[in-house]
């Protein structure tokens, strides 16, 4: 049976690759994208996420707005940074075929995890944690349909910060909803900027991705040229999430407890790891091999038109 997984997003360049790689997989079942503010408003990430759906022939599949704001810092962010003007690169993508459906994400993930088989459903959250944490205190009898969650976020490694020299940005833009969910007792593993820096999108590898020579497989390589173009940096994050699930054995682990640092100070948003060998605490991705990722990636996009 095919793993059902909600994806929590903030698309965004390489949530749009993460979303591609969940759809191209005949291993997972995408019960719905669930979408948060973070690399934009949570409106206009919303529309990109069915824009992504639309562009594989997936419009079908539930796409819920939830928070706009994180639970207690304001969202100061005025654009899409690197994600170019639209948040997707820039690269043409068609406009929305529809509007996100009615319910608000929290909810809806409150009434599908509570009727759901324990210990059922997986959740990628790939953008700020704050649906998430929303529904973990809101909704308590929802916990119990989680399986587990693969979370992008975090930087484990001492001034190994993208949003400032201690913090990666999820994290930054809502860490106590981070804090939340490190602490809510669910298992956790993390992709940290530690797991991903090192896969690198370098112009051989956009290459191989773009001759499986489908729509989405040049949608993914223009998004690559036009986001390294942008952020003078490359690294992929959120697929690495989605390719976690698919391939696990790409990934070596540590585990450890986490913690959030959510006073305001310098430190907010950074992620404390006390490495422990206890196996009920939460998993640390170490980086995979590169070369390995790309290939995989390459080859699962064929499966898309
Ligand atoms: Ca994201």
């Amino acid at each position: 049976m095919a793993l059902p997984l909600i994806i929590d997003t903030d698309p965004g360049v390489d949530d749009a690759i993460a979303i591609w790689l969940a759809l191209a997989a005949p291993e997972i079942d995408l019960l719905g994208l669930s979408v948060v503010f973070g690399n934009g408003h949570a409106a206009p990430c919303a529309e990109n996420a069915i824009r992504i759906l639309d562009a594989a022939g997936k419009s079908h599949i539930p796409v819920h707005v939830g928070a706009d704001q994180p639970l207690q810092r304001s969202y100061a962010r005025a654009g899409w940074g690197v994600h170019g003007a639209d948040g997707l690169g820039g690269i043409g993508l068609p406009t929305a075929s529809r509007k996100p459906d009615g319910t608000n994400a929290v909810a809806w993930m409150a009434k599908l995890l509570s009727k759901a088989a324990p210990h059922s459903i997986t959740l990628a959250p790939i953008g700020p944690l704050t649906n998430i944490a929303r529904l973990l205190q809101d909704h308590p009898t929802a916990r119990r349909g989680i399986k587990e969650m693969i979370v992008m976020g975090g930087a484990a490694a001492e001034n190994g910060g993208n949003a400032t020299p201690h913090a990666e940005y999820n994290f930054w833009l809502d860490p106590h909803a981070a804090e939340i969910v490190c602490a809510s007792g669910v298992p956790i593993t993390l992709v940290t900027i530690e797991t991903a820096r090192p896969v690198s999108a370098t112009p051989a590898r956009i290459a191989r991705i773009e001759a499986a020579n489908t729509t989405i497989a040049r949608a993914v390589a223009d998004l690559l040229r036009a986001y390294v173009h942008e952020s003078k940096a490359d690294a992929l994050f959120d697929p690495l999430v989605i390719a976690y699930l698919l391939q696990p054995g790409f990934f070596k682990k540590r585990h450890g407890h986490f913690r959030v640092v959510a006073g305001n100070n310098a430190e907010l948003g950074r992620l404390i790891v006390a490495p422990s060998s206890d196996p009920t605490a939460h998993t640390l991705l170490q980086a995979p091999d590169p070369d390995v990722i790309f290939d995989f990636l390459s080859d699962r996009y064929r499966n898309l038109p």
